[in-house]
């Protein structure tokens, strides 16, 4: 499924108030220096056999045409790269021209990005050639890269010169203050894992906006955000980011008051022309989460009727027969797979958003819209169990498909009894076939899902082996999509783009903290300042 949008003579509408607001509530970033911790040679050019090197030795290798040297920067860093270049042999009668190949990964340090054919632009694969004309020098690149590896390749130097690299450093850049994080002990050992990784993935999408991935998009879309600001809200408690997010989308927004999928922020902050439904509906249940935190009135009463907006444009895509119109289907994302029949997904998260909606309008003390609400709930929830609940099946059938997403949402939207969401959980959980889920994001919420019909030994065990599996392959932190039994996949035709250190996936950290860890331990929980 390519998720491109194209609509011509797009023209979102602007809030310059909401939108100087955000402009007040850009982060200060922070940065640190970091240099490698280790170095390798590739036997090949893009193979993954390798060859050790000591790190001391780097700043005496010369390299000759074709020759590669690889630096490992020991964890996933996002910023700014300096080189500095000096050379053995007589002077250098040509420039040195390098090819330098960031990776977040090794197995995409070694892909070659010709063999790239996806639907995403191949310029996000994080690689320049460069000229060196002066050299010894020191070159310090414009771009920010997400990386943990970097492989410079020789592609010429001359016969006369061979070229050095004396010292390579990364000045790294994050809004995330490791300072604000209350300290968090585990005894057990994998989950302590999973959390340091959640939070570092989130830290690394810190930046001037909650980014979804460093590396890949390098923007604010809505779905991330949700699932960012409910970690932030055990780690770092950037609320204000989390503010600013929130009133760039409510400032830059489709004409017709749409909350867009996503947002550029530079050089002006401009929504994008791609609607999704479930991530409008994510505007809602954010801001309720973030008034939760915060009792913010100031947001509330900014962003209150564009979250009302985004229900009601919602509830007018409900038919006559009760049912989501087409395109309301085909523009809601919920994972990344074109086998997943979404209409059953679609109206759960749009029953699970009206529960978020009702509580704003109660903190606004607007009665008759918590009401109303109140009464499309109703008339939503049963409209779903017909339409969906299949008795025979004891579970949810979207369109004749059983899938584990389709029983994720109708439960976290309260459809049915708590027999039917258990009996609904214990089927996605027995599920082996097609769709599988194929994200962080989607594995988020199927843990909740499972947490919500009390099946927490089973939520635990779930996010325990998706996550760490990742880890198991190598991860430092979290990525994009994930499908253990099909590691190679990526939904834009090549893992050579795919993120790896990606927003949606750093909740681990919030669900162990908020639901898993063992209340009755007194002696983790109470030398925990959160608690
Ligand atoms: C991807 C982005 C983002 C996600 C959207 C739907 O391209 O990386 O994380 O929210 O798709």
């Amino acid at each position: 499924m390519a998720l491109i949008s194209i609509i011509e003579d797009f023209h979102p509408m602007g809030d310059v108030r909401l939108l100087d607001r955000a402009a007040q509530l850009t982060p200060a970033l922070l940065h640190t220096i970091r240099e490698p911790v280790g170095g390798f040679q590739l036997k090949e050019r893009y193979s993954s056999e390798r060859s050790e090197i000591v790190l001391d030795e780097i700043p005496h290798l010369s390299m000759g045409k074709g020759e590669n040297l690889c630096l490992d920067f020991g964890e996933h860093l996002v910023g700014y790269l300096t080189l500095e270049f000096s050379y053995s042999g007589s002077h250098p009668d040509a420039p040195a021209y390098l090819k330098l190949k960031f990776a977040e990964t090794l197995e995409e340090l070694s892909e070659n990005a010709q063999d790239y054919a996806g639907w995403l632009s191949c310029s996000w694969i994080q690689e320049e050639y460069v000229h060196v004309d002066l050299v010894p020098t020191r070159l310090v690149l414009p771009r920010r890269y997400a990386f943990r590896y970097l492989k410079i390749t020789m592609m010429d130097t001359s016969p006369k010169y061979k070229l050095i690299i004396k010292h390579a450093e990364c000045r790294t850049e994050t809004s995330a203050d490791w300072r604000k994080v209350p300290p968090f002990r585990c005894e057990d050992p994998v989950l302590q894992r999973i959390h340091e990784v959640s939070l570092k993935t989130l830290a690394n999408c810190m930046q001037e906006e909650f980014e979804d991935g460093p590396k890949r998009d390098r923007r604010l879309w809505m779905g991330d955000l949700r699932l960012q600001a409910l970690t932030n809200s055990v780690s770092f408690r950037n609320y204000d980011l989390v503010k600013r997010c929130l009133y760039l989308f409510g400032g830059s927004r489709f004409p017709d008051g749409r909350v867009s999928a996503n947002i550029f922020t530079k050089p002006t902050v401009e929504a994008d022309d791609t609607f999704l439904f479930d991530y409008a509906l994510m505007f809602v249940v954010a801001l309720e989460e973030y008034l939760q935190e915060t009792r913010d009135e100031e947001a509330l009463d900014d962003l209150y009727d564009i979250a009302m907006q985004q229900v009601e444009y919602a509830i007018r895509q409900i038919g006559e027969d009760g049912k989501l119109n087409e395109q309301a289907v085909r523009d809601t994302f919920i994972d990344w797979s074109d086998e997943l029949d979404k209409n059953a997904c679609a109206m759960g998260v749009l029953i699970y958003a009206l529960r978020y909606a009702r509580r704003l309008a109660r903190r606004k003390n607007d009665w008759s819209q918590s009401n109303w609400l109140l009464q499309q709930n109703g008339l939503l929830r049963r409209s779903a169990l017909e339409q969906f609940w299949s008795d025979r099946e004891q579970c949810f059938v979207s369109s004749g498909q059983i899938s584990a997403a389709s029983q994720v949402w109708m439960v976290l939207a309260d459809v049915c009894t708590p027999e039917q969401a258990l009996a609904a959980m214990r089927k996605a959980r027995s599920l082996r076939s097609e769709p599988h889920m194929t994200t962080p994001y989607m594995h988020h919420y199927y843990v909740m899902a499972l947490l919500r019909v009390g099946m927490k030994e089973e939520a635990e065990e779930h996010l325990k082996s998706y996550w760490a599996s990742m880890l198991d392959a190598g991860a430092d932190t979290f990525w994009e999509c994930w499908d253990p039994e099909h590691p190679e996949a990526s939904p834009y035709g090549g893992s050579i783009v795919n993120s790896c250190c990606h927003a949606w996936s750093c909740t681990p950290a919030y669900m162990i903290e908020k639901f898993l860890l063992p209340a009755e331990d007194e002696s983790l929980s109470s030398d925990h300042p959160a608690k």
